[in-house]
């Protein structure tokens, strides 16, 4: 349960006892996240990957490569969580910037739990 769930409102009874009040606040929903997934392959270079990193993630020359060799090794990883629009467009530049070098490179997004 989120901290804006309740509202409580303190007010004195007959005996000068405090009450607490609570009551339910209409939902104010957050937009739910997504989690941007680089996947591995055993064809596009690990310098095009650590550039697709840079490139669009914003990341440094060391964290690209740290992710690069993570889903070389383990088969996919995280590289960023976005809303869904910015999740979209990195995934879209990811696959476009992949299949402009004729790269298999893939790039998929997951809503966050
Ligand atoms: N496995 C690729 C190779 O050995 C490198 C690679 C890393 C490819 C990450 C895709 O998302 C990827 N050249």
């Amino acid at each position: 349960m989120r901290l804006d769930d309740i509202m409580m409102a303190g007010r004195e009874d007959d005996d000068g006892q405090t009450e607490l009040l609570t009551k339910t606040k209409p939902k104010t929903k957050r937009p739910p996240l997504y989690k941007v997934l680089l996947l591995n392959d055993d064809f596009t270079p690990m310098e095009f990957v650590v550039h697709v990193l840079e490139r669009f993630f914003g990341l440094s020359h060391a964290q690209a490569f740290e992710i690069m060799l993570t889903v070389h090794k383990k088969g996919l990883a995280v590289v960023g969580v976005f809303s869904h629009e910015i999740a979209e467009t990195k995934v879209a530049q990811v696959m476009d910037f992949a299949r402009r070098h004729q790269h298999p490179l893939q790039c998929t997004m997951e809503k966050e739990e």
